[in-house]
């Protein structure tokens, strides 16, 4: 299934298509943030979907808006995507490194929106983007597409590739939830 969002406000246009298939459309990410498109490139390949993220936004303020706004939308599509989440794994979990850094995910697909977030970068920045920015992105993510989400940074030196290795650990954390399993649903309460 092929989901397309778009939201409009006076602060950003946020256009998504996604897939959860990776078969489906290439990939092709453009915020106007670089380091941003990076990671959600990062995301969409090692959790293999077809992702497109068009994103205008008003840059000149700072990147909050936009990066925000993307995780809502994302989340909106993702949530919609997942449909009633029959025959699932349901839970994820993966640990990623990237150099000296390793990251943690874990997740539960079930609709309980919560964000527990562990990471602290060295530095403020990469690039132009604010670093704090990575939080606001995945509460935005998860509270819209309503699954549960603990992303925690072990350890590591250099803020590049500490970012790197949380959208890595969540990309694969991500994918093995999606892992097919038998046509039902993975709760004692029969419902997610
Ligand atoms: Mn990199």
């Amino acid at each position: 299934m092929v989901v397309e969002r778009l939201r409009e406000t006076r602060e950003t246009r946020v256009r998504v298509k996604l897939s959860l298939n990776f078969e489906e459309f290439p990939i092709k990410i453009n915020t106007g943030i670089g380091f941003f498109n990076h990671m959600l490139e990062l995301f969409a390949y090692h959790s293999g979907t077809s992702l497109e993220v068009e994103a205008k936004g008003d840059l000149e303020v700072d990147f909050h808006h936009t990066v925000e706004d993307v995780g809502i939308v994302l989340g909106e599509a993702i949530n919609e995507a997942l449909g009633k989440r029959v025959g699932i794994a349901r839970y994820g979990e993966a640990t990623i490194p990237m150099e000296e850094s390793l990251s943690q995910a874990v997740i539960d697909l079930a609709t309980r929106p919560y964000l527990h977030f562990e990471a602290k970068f060295p530095a403020q920045k990469v690039g132009d983007f604010d670093l704090e920015l990575v939080e606001e992105f995945f509460r935005a993510l998860v509270f819209n597409a309503r699954f549960t989400l603990h992303l925690r940074n072990l350890y590591g030196k250099n803020s590049h590739h500490i970012a790197e290795s949380l959208f890595k650990a969540f990309a694969y954390a991500f994918k093995r939830a999606l892992a097919p399993v038998e046509e039902r649903i993975v709760s004692t309460k029969g419902t997610l």
